[in-house]
């Protein structure tokens, strides 16, 4: 132990941490600009090389800033299942990465009795990174991290986050989940892909083409290696592939989810279909251009309606009675929950802001499907449903209608990928859902009206005086601000606003949903204002719109 601990030493000093720098884990992780990112890099290696040894399992760390511009980046840590790390070792890592240079070895040793660790438990880390011309030193130094406290470490080199995690997940299920290799992963979509199209006999190569903005990052490669096996049922148009554009710039799911337009970089004809994955590509949106011209989006709200109803129907088919829900969290338009518990009848539950929240949420169910308005879910099956499925498809009294839904369920299963929100899986289900039910992305459009919707961001001194409640809906500090917001929506009709701290980027963010675009674009103005005046604003006061 003694050797292991003098080795981190060493190797800490050529990773040191800058004076004073202090950074929160946030929603997803570490995340800020790159330059002050390679201590953290290093420690998280640590980090995960303690929790593979704590779990007994392989533990992934990524290295992407996923949304966020080129010039920052970030750190996701993948706990054995694929999922993100508990509340309890997102402190331990803070606690690690904050510790000041000299005092390294002792909150790594604080962190080892607190947690019981038996030092010399083999461990296993999975490495990965997107596409960001810092990602390689930085990976490098997580690596470095893994070796000097005597970890086993495998490099995956370029992949999406959600491959990542899935790779984990296989490692760590000793293959029941699939092969822990790219190629497993392409193979596994790709064929569940192919199956689920096969019963949509009536679909015409025109509706076999769909438009993807690879956002320039890592999720473009990932597209391109996977075209070829899905042997034509899928024809995609990649834009935005990183060969000349800016990773995230004007183009990406969250630039066309926050400015409700489309990216520049791809050709869109009107009524065809179009996607844009964001940095990561562990998120997707989908838009059209209707014959005015005029943009359409369906974002994860719309992508959770489709998904949700769909499994609904094929549940009702099979004679399968598992209980189905939808997550969202306070993003979600209004329309879509009101959809979801009137129209639907299915159970919505809302949780705060972050994949970890909501993955948590949806394991509560046989089926619970969750997803960020900004496009970032997936379903979860539990292995209840997944038995259940299973012995139906093996039924042998079972009637024809209940067999083949239960088949499309298994295949539906298969094409997810449940670790976490998957840009790519998350396309081919929606790909074969479309296809199966013969819908146009306009027909998918018009199942609920969103109600116009403005997202802002507020520069303040701190963010961190922004504290929230009832999963982000109210703010429970600066004194004041909720009764200015409560004051601000009464001005409008069918309106609601509120603000949270982001946790990937130094801002607050402001959201209002109203009757109408420019009430709105009103509300959010004057949520913003409110922000900055008893927030501690600073820069210009926020404009109108
Ligand atoms: C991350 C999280 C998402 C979250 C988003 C924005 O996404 O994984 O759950 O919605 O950040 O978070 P915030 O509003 O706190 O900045 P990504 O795709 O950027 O990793």
């Amino acid at each position: 132990m003694m050797a292991q601990f003098q080795e981190v030493s060493k190797q800490s000093s050529q990773h040191p941490k800058p004076v004073g720098l202090v950074l929160q884990y946030g929603t997803a992780g570490f995340r800020t600009n790159a330059k002050h990112l390679d201590h953290i890099m290093f420690r998280m290696g640590l980090m995960a090389t303690l929790r593979s040894k704590k779990t007994k399992a392989t533990i992934g760390v990524m290295v992407t800033a996923s949304h966020n511009p080129e010039e920052d980046n970030g750190v996701k840590l993948i706990d054995p299942m694929g999922e993100m790390v508990t509340p309890m070792w997102e402190c331990y890592a803070t606690q690690l990465a904050n510790a000041e240079q000299d005092d390294l070895l002792t909150a790594l040793k604080d962190i080892i009795e607190k947690t019981a660790i038996d030092m010399s438990q083999e461990a296993n880390v999975f490495v990965g990174k997107d596409t960001r011309s810092s990602s390689a030193r930085l990976s490098q130094a997580v690596l470095d991290g893994v070796t000097s406290l005597g970890g086993h470490s495998k490099d995956y080199g370029l992949v999406t986050t959600p491959q990542l995690h899935y790779m984990v997940c296989c490692q760590n299920t000793q293959g029941k989940y699939g092969e822990a290799t790219l190629e497993g992963y392409y193979n596994k979509l790709c064929q569940a892909f192919i199956q689920l199209t096969r019963n949509a006999s009536n679909c015409t190569d025109d509706q076999k083409h769909l438009c993807v903005d690879g956002a320039n990052g890592i999720g473009a490669l990932k597209v391109r290696e996977m075209e070829s096996r899905l042997k034509n049922e899928l024809q995609i148009s990649l834009f935005n592939d990183g060969s000349k554009g800016k990773l995230n710039h004007q183009c990406g799911a969250d630039f066309v989810k926050v400015q409700q337009k489309p990216p520049t970089g791809v050709v869109i004809n009107p009524g065809e279909r179009c996607c844009s994955f964001d940095g990561d590509a562990d998120r997707i949106v989908y838009y059209y251009l209707d014959s005015e011209g005029q943009f359409h989006m369906l974002d994860g709200d719309k992508i959770a309606t489709l998904i949700s109803t769909f499994l609904k129907e094929l549940l009702t088919q099979a004679g399968l009675d598992l209980k189905i829900a939808v997550v969202q969290t306070a993003y979600a338009n209004g329309s879509s929950t009101h959809y979801l518990e009137n129209k639907m009848k299915v159970i919505v539950r809302c949780t705060k802001t972050g994949v970890k929240h909501l993955h948590h949420a949806a394991q509560e169910f046989d089926i619970g499907v969750y997803f960020e308005a900004n496009g970032h879910g997936t379903v979860l099956f539990s292995k209840t449903a997944e038995e259940k499925i299973q012995q139906l498809t093996q039924d042998t009294n079972a009637n024809d209608e209940s067999k083949r839904a239960a088949l499309l369920l298994q295949n539906t299963v298969n094409v997810i990928n449940q670790t976490v929100g998957d840009a790519i899986s998350d396309m081919l289900l929606i790909e074969a859902i479309l296809a199966i039910k013969g819908m146009t992305v306009q027909q998918w459009d018009a199942i609920y009206r969103d109600l116009p919707n403005r997202q802002l961001k507020v520069k303040v001194s701190d963010r961190r005086v922004i504290d929230t409640t009832d999963a982000e809906r109210r703010a429970v500090s600066p004194e004041g601000l909720q009764e200015a917001i409560d004051s601000l929506v009464k001005k409008h009709k069918q309106a609601r606003s509120f603000v949270r701290p982001s946790g990937t980027e130094d801002v607050v963010r402001v959201y209002a949903e109203a009757e109408t675009q420019e009430s709105a674009d009103a509300l959010a103005h004057e949520v913003s204002l409110a922000v900055y005046r008893l927030a501690g604003g600073v820069g210009d006061e926020p404009k109108p719109l």
